[in-house]
């Protein structure tokens, strides 16, 4: 590996001698190394070098052409904020390819902490605030300059239709030990379906999202625990606003881990629901529609099911998408997401309260 990484600095042209490289664990589907150069004085200088996953990603090359769009964009509308800096070849390509023929990019590294988990409000309060304005950034970007990198990836109708599928196919031969499962999402098909047929209606509007907002994907400050930058761009795309919001709280207002074996211990908290709400509404009030806000809590619960339906698609099909670290990894995160959104159903009403009370008082300042 050191050998890989060293002609991989090469290319990229970073000064100094390679010192040390760390595996980052934490995604699914790339993986990312903290990779130190020490310099002739003497000082080290970090980086992030991340080899993409081609089965999902099977055009990286048009990710990368996203993210130097997005990261303009970004750059050019807040000269003063953060944004993602990757290294050029001598080409003037923002990644190479390695010996074996894996992609890789390499990009500054951030000093900072990220949230897994996070009981502290006020920080989950910032992360929806830099969710909200990840959006503003984007709410005049044009969407039609981007490669749809995933085609369908948040329409949820498309999503459950595809397990349904395979369920029939069933491959491995895992379907029988799964019922109970697909049985509930069989029970919830039409209502998690709803809003991503309502956007291929054109109900709602089209915008630039990030379509992966778990809050480890926001770095913040070590010391004034205030939000530097939102990270993890390969996903940006055109969506739905209210699925960003959604699939921020499904992760930050679970009690437990997403991949919590003990289902006993996920909870949707409702105090940390309203934590994220209020930075996130904070910020976007005044750019969403009535009827996205009017969808934010049904947005919780369908993306939830989504990727309880993913995982347990990448389940029957044979492990093929998502990394696991044991046989039933999938099988215990589809449980876990499963359990989460049979709870945030439970408590959609307050919810719903929760929501309007935060609109009211956004809408006030
Ligand atoms: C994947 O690799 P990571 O952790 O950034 C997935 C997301 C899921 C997430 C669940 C491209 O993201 O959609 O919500 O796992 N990304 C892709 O943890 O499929
Ligand atoms: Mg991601």
């Amino acid at each position: 590996m050191f050998e890989t990484i060293r002609k991989i600095g090469t290319a990229f042209r970073l000064p100094g001698t390679l010192y040390t490289f760390d595996i980052i664990t934490n995604g699914n589907i790339n993986t990312t190394y903290r990779v130190t150069y020490r310099t002739d004085e003497g000082s080290t200088k970090a980086y992030i070098f991340q080899r993409i996953n081609t089965v999902v990603f099977s055009n990286p090359v048009q990710i990368m052409h996203n993210i130097d769009l997005v990261t303009s964009h970004i750059r050019e509308k807040y000269p003063n904020e953060r944004t993602l800096h990757f290294h050029h070849t001598a080409d003037g390509k923002n990644y190479v390819f390695d010996d074996d023929g894996c992609f890789w990019r390499v990009m500054n590294w951030v000093d900072s902490i990220t949230f897994d988990t996070c009981d502290d409000l006020s920080v989950i309060s910032a992360t929806g605030k830099a969710f909200g304005h990840f959006q503003n950034q984007l709410s005049d970007f044009d969407g039609s300059q981007l490669f749809e990198t995933i085609p369908d990836f948040h329409n949820t109708k498309k999503r459950l239709d595809t397990l349904f599928e395979h369920v029939a196919q069933d491959p491995c031969g895992r379907a029988a030990e799964v019922r109970e499962e697909i049985e509930y999402i069989s029970s919830v098909r039409w209502q998690a379906g709803e809003l991503s047929v309502r956007y291929a209606n054109g109900e709602f509007p089209v915008r630039v999202t990030h379509n992966d907002t778990k809050s480890n994907n926001v770095l913040f400050d070590r010391i004034t625990k205030m939000p530097i930058v939102v990270i993890d761009l390969d996903t940006v795309m055109p969506g739905m606003a209210m699925y960003d919001f959604g699939d921020a709280v499904r992760f930050i207002a679970n009690t437990a881990a997403e991949d919590e074996p003990d289902t006993g211990r996920v909870y949707f908290d409702t105090a940390k629901f309203r934590a994220f709400c209020r930075g996130f509404i904070g910020e976007v009030i005044h750019g969403l529609t009535q009827p996205e806000l009017d969808s934010l809590v049904l947005a919780s619960f369908s993306i939830t099911v989504e990727l309880a339906a993913r995982f347990l698609d990448d389940y029957i099909t044979g492990d093929k998408y998502f990394k696991i670290n044991y046989p039933l990894h999938n099988l215990v995160r589809t449980r876990c997401q499963l359990a989460l959104a049979k709870d945030i159903m439970r408590k959609q009403q307050e919810l719903e309260w929760i929501v309007r009370e935060t609109v009211r008082d956004a809408a006030d300042q």
